[in-house]
């Protein structure tokens, strides 16, 4: 049976979407990041870059919900492309620019407007305008077809999911006026059994959710180790 290590937040949603899709048998392993677990040894052996989410099936271990996605997705055959070298390089070209740019200037203006220490304008304009920025360029996208890849259904949807549910928290109040497209697709995939299935992940366990002294000081350890 797969085994997913999961913590209820933007990237682990991505596959957990995908694993109720499917319907693949899992067994669900919490990871409690906001008490240090994702750096226990036996963990960092899964995945050495020490975050969630992470697989393993059978002898096989993957990290990175990228990489995740798309390795399920070789081995069900299901929500890819439509196997045609256009229709895979507009899902590679979506998957790299949702991992590499929706990914990173999301969560750094979310840090920056609600974590941050000492912030300057300069970082949380920068951090806003490219997270809008990269956020307009889906949205776009979005007005053109139902779906990431136009009428198909597929991976690149799942993994713009992770961030795009969380997207007022990115863009403030106005989120949804800047991206009604991404609004839509959040609601269709909302109706879904499977974003429903996948939601309640998060009631399996009791994960500690609050971010206090002992959450942030494993999530922002370079704090403790630039100010030594
Ligand atoms: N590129 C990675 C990013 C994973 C990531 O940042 N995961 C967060 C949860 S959404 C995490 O585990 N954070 C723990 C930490 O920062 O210590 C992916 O897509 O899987």
């Amino acid at each position: 049976m797969l085994k997913f290590y999961f913590y209820p937040s933007t990237n682990p949603m991505k596959v957990a979407l995908f694993l109720e899709e499917s319907r693949l048998d899992y067994q669900m392993v919490p990871v409690e990041i906001r008490k240090g677990e994702q750096f226990l040894p036996e963990y960092l052996a899964i995945n050495p870059n020490a975050k969630t989410p992470a697989l393993v099936d059978g002898e096989t271990k993957v990290f990175d919900s990228t990489a995740i996605l798309l390795y399920l997705g070789a081995k069900t055959g299901q929500f890819m492309s439509d196997g045609t070298p256009s229709s895979h390089a507009q899902m590679l070209s979506w998957l790299m620019f949702i991992a590499s740019g929706i990914g990173p200037f999301s969560g750094q203006a979310v840090y920056f407007q609600y974590f941050g220490k000492e912030v300057t304008n300069d970082a949380l304009n920068r951090y806003l305008y490219e997270a809008k920025r990269h956020w307009e360029i889906i949205d776009a996208h979005l007005a053109q077809g139902r779906y990431m890849l136009g009428e198909k259904y597929s991976i690149a949807d799942m993994s713009l999911w992770g961030w795009a549910r969380a997207l007022p928290r990115v863009l403030g109040e106005h989120a949804w006026d800047i991206c009604p497209n991404v609004k839509r697709l959040v609601e269709e995939i909302g109706q879904r059994p499977a974003s429903g299935r996948a939601t309640a992940l998060a009631s399996k366990y009791e994960f500690k959710t609050e971010m206090d002294e002992e959450a942030t000081g494993h999530m922002f350890r370079y704090r403790a180790l630039m100010e030594t």
